[in-house]
Order: structure tokens, then sequence, then C-alpha cells
């Protein structure tokens, strides 16, 4: 009999960026849900594997690993956490790093190489790593696997081991010792993901939500993604690049996991699906939605949108070309509705740039609708939201923002009258060129980018690009500005404080 596979699937060590005055310049969570390992350590355990979860984000101590100046600040890089250090690398058979944000790119490497010169077989996946494999492959890694479905994940342990060399897989490039693997047969869909058993959900549950704060009655948070890739096509964001189309789970299976975020002790669950709506355009996908809502709420579950819904498929005419733009109000009650208990406690907005409307991104509705649907939304009683928009795209001006402005504080008042109790505030993201995007590559062409530095543009409090109009050093004033917008501070619930000390006073809101 063959002794099984041993894997250690790490979870990155938080950032923190601090100037000399001690003040950290990005979020900085260590305690949220373990939202890619639940999927991932499920997968390879239903394989067979033993896995084991080494979740360096546990652990008080704080570690210099860098340097970066940024507005003329010296910005110390340090990650919050255990040391990877600790642990020897024989301690397993194979070790998973996945690194998901172009921030934790520096860390993951340094892993990696520690990892790799201690004789350990490295397999790097996340988004980063699919958008620049080769620099993974450098810092040691036996394999990058590009594909964000799963569907090689078994050949690749199987060959990391040297068991297999089968055709699942299409070996792109070889640098060094190491290979670049990416899927050649169908991608799975989140409905063949292995259900993680309840020690697997348990070991992934949070107590932090990084949108605000979550009332105690709803935690711990699990986690749950119902759906991968998207069939919009922005051009900052990486999913169109994994090219996945579309890929739903049945609400059937949907239900099983939002059972087991139940089971495991959950009271609240984040789901942050790609494109949860996008089963809306087909007729029977609507049903689907208020079917997987009813059934969260018999559950006794909350939900938390924490990746954003897109607006525009909440509509009547479900975003569709030419499609009546009226709100859905079946669906916008199933989707957002609180009762006080349970429902929807917290979305995420993803506004981008409202007021531009499809002249920005296609999936935008106009203005005036776009204010409707989120009075709707309000009227459901969704008691908190946070609404993120893009500040920093290439043509924006003073005047553009000062625009934007405006017509954040006139959707603040219009949303409060809706419900005074509402808690609402603006997140305004700094844009980030990420990799393997449109935009990066639009940027790059017209040199706009004056900071490359991976922590820099991974973050999204340190703005790293100018604007045709504008210096970046403008834009993050504008972003602080902007920060000020609404019943909750953003900035200052994450511990990016500094933004605060530039910004001017909020504005009160109009009397209502
Ligand atoms: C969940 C999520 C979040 C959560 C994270 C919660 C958490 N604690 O995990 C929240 C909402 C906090 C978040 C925030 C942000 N996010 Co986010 N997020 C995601 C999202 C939707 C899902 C990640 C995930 O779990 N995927 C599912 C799992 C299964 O896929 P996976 O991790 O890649 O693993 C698979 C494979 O890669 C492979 N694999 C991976 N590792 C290994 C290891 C081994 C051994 C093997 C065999 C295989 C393997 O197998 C897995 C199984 O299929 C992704 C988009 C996406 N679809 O991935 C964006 C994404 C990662 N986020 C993105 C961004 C930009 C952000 C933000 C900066 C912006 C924002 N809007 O707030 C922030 C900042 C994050 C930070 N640094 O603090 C970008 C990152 C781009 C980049 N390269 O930097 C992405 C790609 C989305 C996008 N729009 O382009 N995010
Ligand atoms: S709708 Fe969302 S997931 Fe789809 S491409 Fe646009 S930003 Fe990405």
């Amino acid at each position: 009999m063959g002794t099984v596979t041993r894997i250690g699937l790490v979870e990155l060590p938080a950032i923190k960026l601090c100037d000399p005055s001690g003040k950290n310049w990005t979020a900085f969570r260590q305690h949220e849900p373990l939202v890619s390992k639940q999927i991932l350590m499920a997968q390879l355990r239903a394989y067979g594997y033993l896995t084991s979860l080494i979740n360096l984000k546990c652990g008080s101590q704080e570690h210099l690993f860098g340097e970066v100046r940024w507005r003329g600040l010296l910005l110390q890089k340090k990650f919050g956490g255990n040391s990877i250090e600790g642990y020897p690398a024989d301690m397993f058979d194979v070790w998973g790093i996945t690194v998901n944000y172009m921030q934790e790119r520096e860390i993951a490497q340094r892993i990696i190489r520690y990892l790799a010169s201690q004789g350990g077989r490295v397999v790097v996946g996340g988004s980063d790593a699919l958008a620049e494999p080769a620099m993974y492959l450098a810092a040691g890694a036996m394999v990058v696997v590009t594909d964000k479905s799963g569907a090689i994940n078994r050949s690749v342990i199987e060959y990391v081991m040297g068991r297999a060399a089968d055709s699942e897989w299409r070996q792109m490039t070889v640098t060094g010792g190491g290979k670049i693997l990416g899927r050649r047969g169908p991608a799975l869909s989140p409905e063949d993901w292995p259900l993680p058993d309840v020690d697997v959900a348990i070991a992934c549950l949070g107590t932090q939500y990084w949108e605000g704060e979550i009332p105690p009655f709803l935690l711990p948070i699990g986690s749950a993604i119902v759906d991968i890739g998207c069939d919009r096509k922005c051009d900052f964001c990486q999913t169109p690049t994994y090219k996945l189309g579309y890929k739903s789970m049945s609400p059937g299976v949907a239900l099983k996991w939002f059972a087991k975020q139940k089971e495991a002790g959950a009271r609240s669950v984040i789901c942050p699906s790609d494109q949860f709506l996008g089963r809306v355009l087909w007729e029977e996908g609507r049903r689907e939605v208020l079917r997987i809502m009813e059934g969260i709420r018999e559950l006794g579950l909350s939900v938390l949108w924490g990746n954003g819904l897109e607006l525009k498929k909440a509509t009547v005419g479900r975003g569709l070309p030419g499609g009546d733009l009226t709100p859905d109000n079946e669906l916008c009650e199933a989707l957002w509705g609180w009762d006080g208990r349970i429902g929807c406690y917290n979305a995420y907005i993803p506004g981008e740039r409202p007021v531009r409307g499809e002249a920005a991104y296609q999936k935008l509705l106009p203005w005036e609708e776009h204010v409707r649907l989120m009075r709707t939304m309000v009227q459901t009683g969704i008691p908190d939201i946070s609404y993120g928009i893009i500040v920093g795209l290439p043509d924006d001006s003073a005047d553009e923002l000062s625009r934007l402005e405006d017509a954040l504080y006139e959707l603040w008042f219009l949303l409060k009258r809706e419900n005074p109790n509402l808690q609402f505030r603006v997140i305004p993201f700094s844009l980030r060129p990420l990799p393997g995007t449109t935009l990066t590559k639009g940027l790059a062409s017209e040199g706009l980018v004056a900071n490359p530095d991976p922590a820099v543009c991974g973050g999204f409090w340190t703005a790293c690009a100018n604007t045709r109009y504008m210096t970046y050093e403008a834009v993050s004033d504008w972003q602080a500005r902007l920060s000020q917008i609404g019943d909750l501070r953003y900035a200052r619930h994450q511990g990016v404080t500094s933004l605060l000390r530039e910004a001017s006073q909020p504005q009160a809101i109009p009397a209502l």
C-alpha cells in the first residue's frame, strides 16, 4: 500500500505598509474567512491527499521585509503573523501556495525561495501566478498552475510526486526546473467542486469582514463561491483573463455549501462569486437566484455580498442589451432584503464610475437608473452598504472628480431619505494596474504608472498611476477626500488612518 501524499497549503501572512509615523497605508486583515483555501482543501482531500492548513496570518508578530518610497514617504513593508522559517520543508511532500493578489507577490516569492532552498516541492496557483507565472518559477516553484477551475489539480500533484505524466494539462513553458501548467480539457464548474468536510469549513471560518463591522450575532463568518467567471469584460478586471466563460452551481449544490457553513457554526456567509447574477441571463436562472436566496433564509443565515452584484442584472431587462432598466423588485427583495435578523446585512456595490454609466463600463446603469436601483435596494431594509468607486482613471481630472463627489453626496442624501438608519460608506479605490488586463496595457503604453512596486500598485490606498490630467499624488488626495462621504469612514475602519490626515473635514449630510 502506498503512503498518502501530504500537502501543506499556505495561507500567506497579512501585509502592512507603514510610514515613519507608524501609520499603515494598506488594508491589514488577519481573520477573514479563508475563501480559496476551503475550496482547494476540500478538493485535494477528496482526491485522497492528506491536506493541512498552514495559516501564516495567525500570529501576533510583525516582520520587516522591504521598503518603498511613495509620496515622499518611506514605507516599510511588513507582514503580520508567523514566519515560514518555523516550518521544516520536509513536513509535507508538497507545499501549495496560492497568490491571488499582486500585493502578496513579494512575500509569496520569499516563502517559495525558502521552501525550495530546503528541498521542498512547491506548487503555486491563484490569479497573480496565472498572470505572471515566470516570476514564481524564478523563485523556485516546481509548478505554476494557470487553471483557476481546479480541473488539473490532481494531475499536477501526481506529476510533482513523480507518479504521472499524463496529457490532462497543457504544458506551456519550462524555466529552469519548473513548469507552467495550464488546462487542456474542459474547466471544472463549481458544481463539480467537492463539498468541504465540516472540519475544513470550521478551519476556514473568519471573524473579520473587509467591508465593515459585522455585529457579533452574525459571527463567525463562512464563505461560499457558487459561480466562477463572468460574461462581462471590464478592462480593469482579471476575471476575463481566466478564459472560463461563466459557470454556476445549481441551487441544490449551492445550498449544500451554505448548509455546510451553518453546520460549521457560521451565522453569516460571504458569497464572493465573480458574477453571481450571471445566471439571470437564462430564463430559469432568475428562479435559481430566488430559490438560493430563499434557501439561505430557511437555513437562518445572513448573506454578505462581499464582491458586489451587477446592478444592471437586477433589472426587469436582466442587463441584456436594450433591456428594460426598471428594478426587478422581487429579485431586489430576495438579494438585499433584511428583516432585522436574517437576509442581507451588507452589500458591497461595484459603483466603479456610476456617473459615467455605459460610457465607462457596459455593466453600469445610466446614473438615473442607477440611483433608482440603489433606492429600491435600500427600501428592502438592507442596513449596511459599502459603495466602491474607482479613482484615477486615465481621463480623470479635478473637474471630473468634483462632479463625482457631488453625485455621491446626492446619492447618500437620497438613500438616507429612504432609510435614515442606513449605514453607508463610500470606498474610493485607487486604480490598480492588475497584471494581464487591458487597462494595464493601456497605462503602460501611455507611461502613466508612476510607481510600479507591487506592494504599492496592488493596494487600493496607495495610488500609483498618474492620469492624463493629474499626478498620482493628486489622485491620492482625492481618494482621501471622497472617503469622507458616508456615515462610516471606511479608511478609519481599515486602519488606514493616514488618509484622514490630509482630508478636508467631512461635509455634514444635508438635512432630511
Ligand atoms: C474572494 C476574493 C476576495 C476576498 C478575499 C477574501 C479572503 N480572505 O480570501 C476580498 C473581498 C477581501 C477581496 C479583496 C480584494 N480583491 Co479579491 N478576489 C476574490 C476572488 C473573487 C476569489 C478568490 C478565490 O477564492 N477564488 C477561488 C479559488 C478556488 O481560486 P484560486 O484561489 O485561484 O485557486 C484555484 C487555482 O488557482 C488552483 N490553485 C491555487 N492554489 C493552488 C495550490 C495547489 C497546490 C494546487 C494544486 C492548485 C492551486 O486551484 C484552485 C482551485 O480551483 C478573486 C477572483 C477569483 N475568481 O479568483 C478576486 C481577486 C483575487 N481580487 C482582486 C482584487 C484586485 C482585490 C482587491 C485589491 C480589490 C477590491 N475590490 O477590494 C481587494 C484587496 C485584497 C487584499 N489584498 O486585501 C483581483 C486580484 C488581482 C491581482 N492579481 O492582484 C481578483 C483576481 C479579482 C479581479 N477583479 O481581478 N477579494
Ligand atoms: S462584471 Fe465584475 S467580474 Fe465581470 S469583468 Fe466586470 S469587474 Fe470583472
